[in-house]
């Protein structure tokens, strides 16, 4: 049977970790046959209720689950790690501008990707799940390339969650299941900005674009409901997305480290593709294979496309501005 992998999850007191935890324990991410060493951190004051989703786990039985450690030292908790999760982030406190929100965040993942760094296995993957995420993974992965060691292009934000969100709306408007949606691509920062993309999506073969034929239903229902989703979520549910965030981090490792037969999302260090400046993290179309993964290459951008990725974007730019002087 194989060696267990080390996965280290941050926030893992939370609601997200709450979800993400078992599903990872239980096989969901790294597969049926891959035996998992968890490794959580949390803040000195959350780990007393670690140890209780720690007791949980165990009341699972879960036979991949090889070990587990809690911790408040992110050193200790990303020793040898395979895959950091990091889930755990500042949310934003009343009164709080979002400047301060950016600064106190740069704070938790400079010291995050310093200590991946330093202390994680050398091949780690690394999805930032905590918001601003797009930012937050390319905070960590700037304080991870001083360090040298791991590889900065490991560093990803999680979009996973838009796409799966409008692989859904999609479904609905078209009338076609799910699973035959192919090639969906969201661009640029996990907000309201993203930029849903179904202009390559095809379904058995047809051309999505084609079957919903409605450039109306496109701007001014689908992206806003893709890109609002969050905020209903919140008015529904009286708490933010919490098993549907957790779900598109387990896809996104899965595909990561198993393989995708289709595009899916990630927001990953541009390599300077479609004029997206280099090293900014921004949701991309790409193919994973053999632990690795690639931007999908070639795609049109027509003129409603470039002012959507633009606005995205921008956004990121300022929010890079922002932190310039924390990684200096
Ligand atoms: P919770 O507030 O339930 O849990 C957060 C946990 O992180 C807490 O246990 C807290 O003690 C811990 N934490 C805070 N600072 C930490 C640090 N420096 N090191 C380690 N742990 C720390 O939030 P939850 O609902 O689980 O959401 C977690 C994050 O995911 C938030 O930033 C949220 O905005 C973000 N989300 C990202 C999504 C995405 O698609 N990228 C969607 C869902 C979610 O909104």
């Amino acid at each position: 049977s194989k060696a267990p992998v080390r996965v280290a999850v941050t926030g893992a007191a939370g609601q997200i970790g709450y979800s993400l935890l078992f599903r990872i324990a239980s096989g969901e991410m790294l597969g049926k046959d891959q035996p998992v060493i968890l490794q959580l951190l949390d803040l000195p004051q959350a780990q007393k209720a670690v140890k209780g989703v720690m007791m949980e786990l165990e009341d699972c039985a879960f036979p991949l689950l090889a070990g587990m450690v809690a911790t408040d030292d992110p050193n200790v908790a990303f020793k040898d790690a395979d895959y950091c999760l990091l889930v755990g982030a500042r949310p934003r406190g009343p009164g709080m501008e979002r400047a301060d929100l950016l600064t106190a965040n740069g704070a938790i993942f400079t010291v995050q990707g310093k200590a991946i760094a330093e202390n994680a296995n050398e091949n780690v993957k690394v999805l930032v799940v905590g918001n601003p995420c797009n930012t937050n993974a390319y905070i960590a992965g700037a304080a991870a390339r001083k360090v040298g060691r791991t590889n900065p292009n490991n560093y990803h934000g999680m979009l996973r969650l838009d796409h799966n969100r409008a692989l859904s709306q999609l479904a609905a408007k078209t009338d076609r299941p799910v699973s035959s949606l192919k090639k969906m691509v969201v661009w640029g920062n996990h907000s309201p900005t993203m930029y849903a993309d179904y202009r390559f999506c095809t379904s058995n073969g047809d051309s999505v674009k084609a079957l919903v034929n409605d450039h109306a239903w496109n701007n001014d229902v689908f992206l806003p409901t893709v890109g609002k989703r969050g905020a209903a979520i919140i008015d529904a549910r009286g708490l933010s997305s919490a098993a549907s965030a957790a779900n598109a981090a387990i896809d996104h490792m899965h595909d990561w480290a198993l393989g995708s037969d289709d595009w899916v999302t990630m927001g990953v260090p541009s390599d300077g593709s479609y004029g997206i400046p280099a090293g900014v993290v921004f949701g991309f179309p790409c193919e994973c294979k053999n632990g690795d993964f690639k931007i999908i290459q070639g795609l049109e951008i027509d003129e409603y496309s470039r002012e959507k990725i633009n606005k995205t974007l921008g956004e990121l730019e300022d929010e890079r501005a922002a932190v310039a002087d924390m990684l200096k």
